[in-house]
């Protein structure tokens, strides 16, 4: 457990690299699942790659982490700006969580300014596409003290 970290997408990041180039880059969510799974094998640790269009579904998977993974890094697409749901989730767990965006969300429209997961999160990584990952993997093991 100390050793395993969950990385969670929602909705429509499935779409990675197949639409919208320009804003979310080429990389396809399977390229990024690769990223992370490589940086993983380097640390010595597990990471479990999910991916959910449901918002109920991301819920339920933040909760089946309590006692499984050590950290958790969270890409909660537009429910990142909407859901109370995953902010109480978040608070609910125990387990700390990382925002993680491609897009420099502040940077954005003004709606996508507004994070529901940043008050309950560790800290946030956005801006650097799909470098930011790797880039959240080793912020939580630093938060954790599992930094190799
Ligand atoms: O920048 C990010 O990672 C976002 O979480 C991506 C979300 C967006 O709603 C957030 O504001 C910022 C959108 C993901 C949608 O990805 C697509 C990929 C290809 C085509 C269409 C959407």
């Amino acid at each position: 457990m100390p050793h395993s970290l969950l990385v969670l997408n929602g909705p429509n990041l499935n779409l990675l690299g197949t639409r919208q180039p320009e804003v979310y880059g080429p990389t396809t969510l399977k390229d990024i699942e690769t990223l992370c799974q490589e940086k993983a094998a380097s640390l010595g640790i597990d990471v479990t790659f999910l991916q959910s269009n449901h918002e109920g579904e991301l819920v339920d998977l933040l909760h089946n982490a309590r006692g499984v993974h050590a950290g958790i890094i969270l890409n909660a697409g537009a429910y990142t700006h909407t859901s109370v749901a995953l902010m109480d989730a978040i608070s609910s767990i125990m387990v700390p969580v990382v925002e993680l965006h491609l897009s420099n969300i502040h940077a954005r429209e003004e709606f996508r300014q507004k994070s529901f997961i940043a008050p309950v999160a560790v800290g946030q990584i956005c801006g650097f596409g799909a470098a930011g990952y790797p880039l959240a993997m080793d912020a939580i093991l630093s938060y954790i003290g599992e930094a190799t």
